[in-house]
């Protein structure tokens, strides 16, 4: 059985996201990270030792990085969805990589700055900078698909997942992909497949 660790609004979001992709039966293990800061505890530091999510087992095998789960439930049972060719790979993990590095961590201090800082301790310059930060790396990504369907290849890979994970960040900080047209049409394509709306629920 697969267990996972991880809230869907973390950075577990996308482990569930391709789960539901594959189909695979899972069980989502409860942690309370607030009040008993159990992702701290003995028996979770066994399993990640960084004391973050997620964390996923499947049997007895133990993995935690977000990216590196998501490439091994691909590798493991839809290899298919990593690329067919040595270079198609390499430009999944590319992107996969692109996304947690560059894109997500600007959008990650405006969430820290509008979400968890009280109002009157915001550091608006340090929100601002992160702003300015993301659209130039959006306009990567509308260019990338410019005349393409997905981001590697003609069918949907993982990074089409990975990287999607990242721009659904976007909305919610208030950041429109307003003339980003390419990156538009494939992000509306990916939001209406049925896993990436059971992920957007299991995030309400
Ligand atoms: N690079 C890691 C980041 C993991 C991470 O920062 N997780 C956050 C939640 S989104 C966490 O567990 N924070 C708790 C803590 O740092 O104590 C991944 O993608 O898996």
């Amino acid at each position: 059985m697969i267990r996972l660790y991880g809230s869907p609004r973390s950075s577990a979001g996308r482990c569930y996201l391709v789960l539901e992709e594959l189909g695979l039966p899972y069980e989502v293990m409860s942690l309370d990270m607030m009040g008993k800061r159990e992702h701290k505890s003995e028996a979770y530091l066994k399993l990640n030792p960084n004391g973050k999510v997620p964390c996923l087992s499947d049997g007895d095998f133990v993995i935690w990085e977000s990216m590196a789960i998501t490439w091994y439930l691909a590798d493991k049972y839809r290899p298919a969805l990593l690329g067919a060719t040595p270079e198609m790979r390499g430009l999944v993990q590319q992107w996969s990589y692109w996304a947690i590095t560059e894109l997500q961590p600007p959008m990650v201090d405006m969430l820290i700055q509008l979400f968890f800082t009280p109002e009157d301790k915001r550091d608006h310059g340090a929100i601002a900078k992160a702003k300015d930060r993301v659209p130039p790396r959006l306009a990567i990504l509308d260019n990338a698909l410019r005349g393409n369907s997905y981001l590697v290849g003609e069918t949907l890979t993982v990074a089409d997942l990975n990287v999607a994970s990242v721009v659904n960040i976007a909305g919610g900080l208030g950041l429109t992909l307003d003339g980003l047209p390419h990156l538009t049409a494939w992000f509306e394509k990916i939001k209406a497949r049925p896993s990436f709306q059971v992920f957007i629920a299991k995030r309400q």
